[in-house]
């Protein structure tokens, strides 16, 4: 660089940052660099979570990091973002693992749940002593939740679960899982444990994306569940969409972490490639390519940072998650490509971080809604006319 801006971070971002939002971004900073980084080509490889992470996130305090209380650390959601972004360099498998604990189990558990749940599960899934994970998605198609068709019927004083969830983030690796279902009450979420007989976990194998992470599908054969296991302060589908809005806040965040990996290994590998007598980073295309990652990263942290301080303000709209989920996502993934093409051969060797990310935003930007999904909730914002 020929001055002193940060190629990863050109406008400072960092300088709007508070200490003690900085103090997250350079502990999880250390922590992905010297435990996280050293560890993921070969998990990818092995198509293998490493569940040691799981007890060093849980010491960082990273699970479950924006509740109050329950041995949570209580920290805003600026700071939930920049532990995503950090991690998301390090790997999506591990942000996924995070976002799961934190958006889409431990968040419903403390908005929904009662004390009783609460004191059970949150200290426990803090401290990783339990793993959660989040079953909405079904296999005749995702993107439509209220299409489900997992039901639950009341029996006594005890509900039958029947049905079954198809693409879930530590679903085998799970003690406990947060299952939305329809019922003749509305839609309900019902805490299943992983002993409860009927309910059974099964890994997908042979993905070529999220190798580092366990995605699984789960199902409900009349399973017996107690009162005591439902969420009482959910009724309709808003419940689950709202546990999805932390967490598309967190990929938004995350994907820059991953675009950031991609950005620095070009910037080093175009200084050392000699082609034609020069370094191709002194070619005009080269530069162009590189200027344009660097534009569009810089776009998304500004997103990102602005989406963060509304957050925290509690002003959030849902449409804004989605505009920032589609834009970052969507740069993450064309920095990703390119980074690939521009290392050439090289580029499709795990030696070199760009196709891991590669392969590994094919997921992000399909789940928690599609990119598609995520224009139509903008155009419906824009036009007051659902398009889906
Ligand atoms: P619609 O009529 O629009 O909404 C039903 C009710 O929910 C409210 N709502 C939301 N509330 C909070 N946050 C959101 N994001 C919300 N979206 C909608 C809405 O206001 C309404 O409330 P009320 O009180 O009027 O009843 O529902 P719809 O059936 O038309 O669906 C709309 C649509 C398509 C946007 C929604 O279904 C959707 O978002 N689909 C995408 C599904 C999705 O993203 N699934 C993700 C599964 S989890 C996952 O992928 C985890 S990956 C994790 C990892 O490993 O990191
Ligand atoms: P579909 O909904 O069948 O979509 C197929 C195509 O149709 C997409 O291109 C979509 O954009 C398009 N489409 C949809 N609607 C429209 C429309 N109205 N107009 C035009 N085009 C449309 N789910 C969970 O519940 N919990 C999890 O933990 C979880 N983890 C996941 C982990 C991984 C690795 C993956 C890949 C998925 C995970 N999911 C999880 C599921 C994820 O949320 C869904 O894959 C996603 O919501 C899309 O659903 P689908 O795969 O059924 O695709």
């Amino acid at each position: 660089m020929s001055s002193n801006l940060d190629p990863l971070d050109l406008y400072d971002v960092r300088s709007e940052l508070s200490d003690d939002e900085v103090m997250v971004k350079e502990t999880v900073a250390r922590f992905v660099d010297d435990k996280v980084i050293p560890l993921m080509r070969e998990a990818f490889e092995k198509h293998d979570f490493p569940r040691e992470l799981i007890q060093e996130t849980a010491a960082l305090g990273l699970l479950g990091s924006s509740i109050d209380g329950y041995d949570c650390a209580g920290l805003n959601s600026v700071s939930y973002g920049l532990i995503c972004q950090e991690l998301e360099r390090g790997d999506s498998g591990l942000r996924s693992f995070v976002s799961v604990q934190s958006s889409l189990v431990m968040y419903p558990i403390h908005a929904y749940g009662s004390e009783e749940q609460k004191q059970r599960w949150l200290p426990a899934m803090a401290r990783g002593e339990a793993v959660g994970c989040f079953g909405l998605t079904e296999a005749h198609g995702g993107s439509d939740p209220g299409s489900m068709k997992t039901h639950a019927k009341r029996d006594g004083d005890d509900w039958i679960l029947n049905g079954s969830k198809m693409w879930i983030t530590n679903a085998t690796i799970a003690d406990a899982a947060v299952v939305w279902a329809t019922t003749d009450e509305g839609v309900k979420g019902f805490i299943v444990e992983k002993d409860m007989p009927g309910f059974e976990a099964q890994e997908i194998e042979n993905k070529f994306s999220l190798r580092a992470s366990v995605t699984g599908a789960l199902f409900f054969d009349n399973v017996r569940i107690p009162e005591a296991n439902v969420l009482p302060g959910v009724s309709t589908l808003r419940g689950p969409l709202s546990c999805l809005t932390q967490a598309r806040y967190g990929i938004s965040w995350g994907v820059i972490g991953a675009a950031q990996a991609c950005l620095d290994e070009v910037l080093k590998y175009t200084q050392d490639r000699v082609l034609f007598g020069r370094p191709i980073a002194n070619t005009q295309s080269i530069q162009i390519r590189l200027a344009e990652m660097c534009r569009q990263i810089t776009t998304a942290q500004l997103l990102a940072l602005r989406l963060g301080r509304i957050k925290d303000k509690g002003e959030l709209s849902p449409t804004q998650v989605s505009l920032a989920k589609w834009n970052n996502c969507r740069a993450a993934m064309d920095i990703a490509r390119d980074a690939r093409d521009i290392l050439g051969g090289a580029g499709i060797s795990a030696e070199y971080v760009p196709i891991r990310h590669m392969l590994n935003l094919e997921s992000v930007i399909t789940y928690e809604g599609t990119e598609t999904v995520h224009q139509l909730i903008v155009g419906k914002e824009l036009t007051g006319v659902s398009a889906f």
